[in-house]
């Protein structure tokens, strides 16, 4: 199916930022993810010169299959909102790109709390600025599969990253989705057999 023409985008930190990436990267309803740094205020950040940022993943998906509220729920269950971060660099964060998101935001940072009487350490802050990370850190999972990457890599470029097909490969070989969704999407993948024989195995 054709991307949809209107997407809204979501921007997490959550810990290291190879975990989430394929883990949203594999939900129906997501269009494309990227992993990158932000939430702090130093000038261009890096992996290795990360200064006060955070590694956090962004995530483009299809207001009309997914909402705000169902990522958030993703969000809240896939990292450690109680616990106070010993480095900056792996803090958990929302990063909001409007007053709605906001708004949605801090009701469910505050349901959680009411409803586990703990205090949330995550923060709801206001994106700044995202900086994209190295392209090593993209599609972490996938890399490491080189028949699949460099094939894809092949097919798609510059716009590798920015698939969806890298998205749900990078999310399922990392052991996320369900049978019938990876059957959906490698009927509609147009790899070698070669590149899809590697990923099966790897399943
Ligand atoms: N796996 C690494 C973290 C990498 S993440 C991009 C580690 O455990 O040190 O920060």
């Amino acid at each position: 199916a054709p991307p949809p023409e209107r997407t809204e985008t979501a921007t997490f930190g959550m810990g290291c930022f190879w975990g989430p990436d394929a883990r949203f990267g594999a939900m129906d309803g997501v269009v494309r993810t990227r992993v990158g740094y932000a939430g702090g205020t130093d000038a261009d950040p890096s992996y290795y010169s990360l200064g006060d940022h955070t590694e956090v993943v962004q995530i483009e998906y299809d207001p009309d299959r997914l909402s705000y509220s169902d990522l958030l729920d993703v969000f809240w269950a896939n990292h450690a909102p109680f616990s106070a971060p010993h480095k900056r660099q792996y803090r958990g964060v929302v990063l909001t790109h409007d007053e709605p998101q906001r708004e949605v935001a801090e009701d469910s940072r505050e349901a959680l709390e009411s409803r586990t009487g703990k205090a949330v350490e995550t923060a709801v802050e206001s994106l700044d600025r995202f900086y994209l990370a190295e392209d090593y850190h993209q599609k972490y999972e996938l890399r490491s599969t080189p028949v699949v990457a460099d094939e894809l890599e092949g097919v798609y470029g510059d716009a590798f990253v920015d698939s969806t097909v890298a998205a749900r490969l990078n999310g399922f070989l990392a052991g996320h989705g369900d049978s019938d969704q990876r059957d959906a999407v490698f009927a509609a993948l147009d790899l070698t057999p070669a590149a899809l024989s590697e990923v099966r195995r790897r399943l």
